[in-house]
């Protein structure tokens, strides 16, 4: 499903220089390097991202006229439609499990927060883009305010919906969690969330693909390990079709 980047990993080995080597080997850059050479598309991304990388953003003109819904466009469920048509006034998102002060926040809570707002590009597997204008408190304000335990090494997005019959979830790892562009969006070009696009707040992971942007969040979970969530493999499409968890584009 996502091509490794050949051309580019040898653009980036050439760049730093046929003489070092033996530097590269001691570096953080040698090491996912040398990862990537074994063969994992993550190290892969790694490597050629860096840690900190961008997704790219884009300027207010470049935004879709319309953002589509894909997946589940609305929660099928008396308490969401009742919430929809009052503004959320008692949509709580929770931020617990492995932390040692677990929250439970109202939408003004996290508007009241410090807001980022991005313009990014979306792309979804299925074969369309889209480009909007997300803003929401970055994942890691949320993560710090609960005070993450150190043998957390995954986020479970855990979502109001469910599709197929089983519950919607994703799961991302601690260096995409505290990554500067995730963040949880309550916002998209100004305006509140519309129900289709995952109201009142979604998960924006602006490195991956479409499918880890998880929609109607209820939860932040903080967790060692993704054994006993879902089927086990990280994400709703990841369980139920073989989706790769590390979806980096
Ligand atoms: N809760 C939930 N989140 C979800 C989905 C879903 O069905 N349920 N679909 C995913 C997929 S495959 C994509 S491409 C995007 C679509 O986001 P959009 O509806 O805002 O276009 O949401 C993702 N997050
Ligand atoms: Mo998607």
């Amino acid at each position: 499903m996502v091509e490794i980047p050949r051309r580019s990993l040898l653009a980036a080995i050439a760049a730093l220089g046929a003489g070092a080597c033996s530097k590269i080997a001691e570096s953080d850059t040698g090491q996912s390097l040398f990862e990537a050479a074994q063969g994992g598309h993550r190290a892969l991304h790694r490597a050629l991202a860096g840690r900190q990388g961008l997704a790219p953003e884009y300027a207010p003109e470049d935004r879709s006229p319309s953002f589509r819904g894909n997946g589940s466009v609305t929660v099928e469920t008396p308490f969401y439609k009742d919430q929809l048509a009052k503004g959320f006034p008692d949509w709580r998102l929770t931020v617990r499990g492995l932390v040692e002060r677990p929250l439970s926040l109202t939408l003004a809570e996290i508007r009241a927060l410090p807001q980022r707002t991005q313009i990014t590009r979306h792309d979804c597997v299925e074969g369309w883009s889209a480009i909007g204008e997300w803003t929401g408190p970055q994942l890691a304000v949320l993560l710090d305010a609960a005070r993450v335990r150190e043998e957390a090494n995954f986020i479970v997005l855990r979502c109001a919906d469910t599709l197929y019959g089983s519950a919607y979830y994703e799961s991302i790892d601690m260096v995409e969690a505290y990554h500067p562009q995730t963040i949880i969006a309550h916002a998209l070009n100004g305006a509140p969330l519309p129900e289709k696009n995952g109201a009142p707040l979604r998960a924006r992971i602006e490195r991956q693909l479409g499918y880890k942007h998880a929609k109607y969040l209820t939860a932040i979970e903080a967790v060692a390990s993704l054994d006993g969530i879902g089927k086990g493999k990280g994400g709703f499409w990841e369980d139920h079709a073989g989706y790769q968890w590390y979806a980096g584009i």
